[in-house]
């Protein structure tokens, strides 16, 4: 019988679908698991190999557990407002709801066509009002409890989206979407406080079990450290206070830096004698991105701030105040004093400048650069109290020093800054405020929610960069809920990351009208139990959504404090020969067309034998091949498999071994060595044999890598339901190691034969079973056996004398 892939795969779709095998029931005696992918952004090019990756592996995983026994949750979803169906629908003149429809259908053919199991009762869409209602309360409480707050800030500008961007959304200084210029901008915005949370966010990853470069990168965006707060007085009177993590170099303070937005600077203007020169530097900086101002490599600029002077603290010296953009005014208190004898950016910037650089740390060549070690390998030097202590001792000492003056204190800084929630933008969520001259930002009352984002004719941001709800004035004007006066709309809407920051909670309950979802699924289902998405959403979304998590835990609405239990991430597929793929680069690679050619489950069982899954992988059309080929081959074995109740004695130890190796291997995501062994098995049976027993074990372990082949083969031979719903086979450890072994036969030093004995046996017993050989009889007939060389396990050899 052909194996006709296409049929074979609606056919079992449909049945799938029709028997709801995939759907998850809220409560019963099952354990229950729940697993989760990054849902997509439904873009107009579709589902690509990208997505296959994670969405096949967590399927594999999905279905081993649903054949373990587990009430598996593995629901979609599509995260659809944003900027590039806005662009498009402007570009088109189409609206972007009807390409967010488009599209999304578009996507549900293509996952559905690749046989992912997938609650499909319970796909949510962030552009639905039944999903934005909660996104809006959410929002609503954020604000209730001071934690939205609306403020005017530098913000990053693009010059070509006419949008603020998240700094998280400028990359190398330009728009990580269209690659436009980014510039500095003043614009009122609203603000989460993401930084309340720094410490918790920190502090709960002792809690949760994800991979340990996540942790890793999360902990770095966050950028907890731990320095002091030291007051500087200065010529003007003005107390300066700087931010530093090395107290102990206080007497290696030779000069210091304001950011270029510094407020002192206005402050001094009369007593600044080179204004003119200072208010360019100030203008140049602030058309740069944070990006290109800290870029290590950039050579350093500033200007120095003639007539003013700051006073060092520990000695009473005179020290020279300069503005440079490589102080960044969001950081710290926007004011450093530089040491340039120990800091690389202090040292460069001195050297340029011609500041005095002055040792206190021994230990370096600092003609040659900064000597920056922290550790015990650098002893005080020409510090006053301080001399002789290594650094580690002297951060304390000075920090109790300062303190004790009062003219400093230890102060806990974090990089992380708060989230700019506003987008001048058309397509999202609709912020449901307004505001009242007399009663000020007031939120609309719950029961107006959802706030429906209004029909408009034009999606074009206007020019001044309001967003386009800003020209509807009918729809602006309203009045306030808290004095009946009139009113105005919030015009700005959510952020692209506000749907994806709750999405995996609206799936346990996903048609709730009454609450996000009810205090039942949310208790049943829990935290994720396991969910797998990209290395580039770990500062982000994954950051985002633990936010917000936290906060709904503070409200008493979820259960618990974090909200996924296990994260793992997957490499990115690559093109042949190994480059991104790109449309410019012609390598991308179509799901649609691979499942034309070879079939669901061959692109399936090929997405998880490219390689490493946390590693990068280049796609291989040969390879694709390779692996229908593979199924290819079990499709014709159905052919040849024999009756039997029971595995053979032949087969017995290597089925054994591959249930244990598949189990754990699913388990720790080596999906490829997991197919490695299927395929060693398949040699197997070619060579020895197969019956019916051992067949039906090996459609069950394949079942989750190609569900259809399996579910079809199973109904060929009659079995009762269906593999995909069978149970997980069991294995015997003391089983997985073969009770037999065949060893090779030599006589000096050539092959004569083989015999199979049992394993380990000894010398002794090994030459019992040889000599019992006729051939082997034979040849020592006459002959006198001088030597016998024995491996274990492997091969017995025969020195023979005449
Ligand atoms: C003196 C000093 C001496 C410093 C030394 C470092 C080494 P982290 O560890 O990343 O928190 N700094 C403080 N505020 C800054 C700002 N707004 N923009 C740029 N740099 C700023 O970095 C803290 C260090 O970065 C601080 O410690 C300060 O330089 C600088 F041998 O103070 B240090
Ligand atoms: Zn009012």
């Amino acid at each position: 019988m052909k194996y006709e892939f296409n049929r074979i795969e609606r056919k079992w779709q449909d049945r799938w679908a029709k028997e709801n095998c995939y759907h998850a029931e809220t409560g019963g005696d099952k354990p229950k698991f729940y697993a989760l992918v990054e849902f997509p952004y439904p873009s107009g090019q579709g589902l690509h190999v990208g997505h296959a990756r994670p969405y096949t592996a967590m399927d594999v995983v999905a279905r081993k557990r649903r054949m373990d026994g587990y009430n598996v949750l593995f629901p979609m979803g599509y995260d659809a407002f944003g900027l590039p169906t806005e662009n498009y629908a402007i570009k088109n003149h189409i609206h972007p709801a009807k390409v967010t429809h488009d599209n999304i259908a578009n996507f549900t053919k293509q996952l559905k066509m690749l046989g992912y199991s997938f609650d499909w009762d319970r796909v949510v869409d962030t552009t639905d009002p039944k999903y934005y209602k909660w996104t809006q309360w959410i929002f609503l409480q954020l604000f209730k409890k001071g934690l939205a707050y609306k403020t005017s800030m530098p913000v990053n500008w693009c010059t070509s989206c006419k949008c603020v961007l998240a700094n998280e959304e400028v990359v190398n200084g330009v728009c990580e979407r269209c690659g436009s210029e980014v510039i500095r901008k003043e614009k009122s915005q609203w603000m989460l406080k993401i930084t309340e949370y720094a410490q918790r966010l920190i502090d709960d990853l002792d809690q949760v079990d994800f991979i340990e470069r996540v942790k890793i990168q999360q902990k770095n965006w966050i950028g907890r450290s731990t320095g002091a707060e030291v007051t500087f007085p200065t010529t003007q009177g003005d107390d300066l206070v700087i931010y530093t993590t090395r107290p102990d170099t206080l007497f290696g303070a030779t000069y210091m830096v304001l950011s270029p937005e510094h407020p002192y600077i206005a402050r001094w203007k009369n007593a600044i004698g080179n204004w003119d020169q200072v208010t360019a530097y100030v203008e140049a900086a602030a058309r740069k991105s944070d990006f290109e101002r800290t870029e290590l490599a950039k050579e350093k600029t500033g200007v120095k701030l003639e007539g003013v002077a700051g006073i060092n603290p520990v000695n009473g010296k005179k020290i020279p105040i300069f503005i440079s953009d490589y102080v960044l005014v969001s950081y710290g208190t926007g004011a450093i004093m530089a040491v340039p004898a120990h800091d690389d950016r202090d040292w460069e910037f001195a050297k340029k400048f011609g500041c005095e650089i002055i040792e206190v740390v021994q230990g370096g060549d600092i003609e040659k650069a900064a000597f920056t070690l922290k550790d015990d390998t650098g002893i005080m030097v020409n510090s006053d109290f301080l001399n002789g202590l290594t650094v580690k001792e002297a951060i304390p000492v000075m920090k109790k020093w300062l303190e004790e003056k009062g003219i400093g204190h230890e102060k806990v800084n974090y990089k992380l800054r708060d989230w700019v929630f506003s987008r001048q933008r058309y397509w999202g969520e609709p912020i449901p405020l307004v505001h009242c001259d007399k009663c000020g930002w007031v939120p609309l009352p719950e029961e107006q929610l959802p706030l429906l984002l209004p029909e408009v004719s034009s999606y074009e941001p206007t020019d001044n960069g309001e967003s386009p709800l800003a020209t509807m004035t009918d729809w602006v004007n309203t009045t306030c809920p808290c004095c009946g006066g009139p009113a105005q709309r919030e015009t700005d809407t959510m952020p692209q990351w506000a749907g994806s920051s709750w999405y995996f909670l609206r799936y346990m309950d996903p048609h709730n009208d009454k609450a996000l979802a009810s205090q039942e699924a949310l208790r049943y289902w829990g935290q994720v139990d396991w969910y797998n998405g990209g290395m580039e959403h770990t500062t982000l979304h994954l950051l985002y959504s633990r936010f917000w998590h936290k906060f709904l835990y503070d409200l008493g609405v979820v259960p618990y404090a974090e909200p996924y239990h296990k994260r793992t991430s997957h490499g990115m597929i690559l093109g042949e020969g190994g480059e991104k793929m790109s449309k410019s680069r012609g390598n991308v690679v179509n799901p649609n067309d691979v499942v034309a050619q070879y079939g669901a489950d061959t692109m399936r069982m090929y997405i998880m034998f490219i390689g490493d899954f946390e590693k990068a992988a280049a796609w291989s059309d040969n390879a694709v091949k390779g692996c229908k080929r593979f199924l290819d081959r079990i499709w014709n074995l159905a052919e040849q498999v024999t009756p039997a109740e029971a595995y053979g004695k032949e087969n017995e130890a290597l089925l054994h071994k591959t249930i244990k190796k598949v189990s754990d291997d699913i388990e720790n995501m080596k999906f490829n060595t997991a197919i490695a062994a299927l395929m060693t098995l398949t040699n197997q049976f070619y060579d020895k044999g197969v019956n019916q027993a051992e067949f039906r074990t090996m459609l069950q372990l394949l079942s989750p890598f190609a569900p259809h082949m399996a579910d079809e083969l199973w109904e060929r031979f009659g079995w009762e339901g269906m593999a995909s719903t069978s149970a997980w086979p069991a294995y015997d450890e003391s089983k997985t190691v073969a009770s037999e072994v065949t060893i090779a036969v030599q006589v000096g030093g050539k092959l004569k034969t083989t015999v199979t004995v049992a394993t380990d046996s000894d010398q002794d017993a090994v030459l019992a079973a040889v000599t019992a050989e006729a051939k082997i009889a034979k040849l020592m007939e006459g002959k006198e056996l001088v030597k016998v060389i024995h491996v274990p396990n492997k091969l017995v050899n025969l020195i023979l004398k005449p």
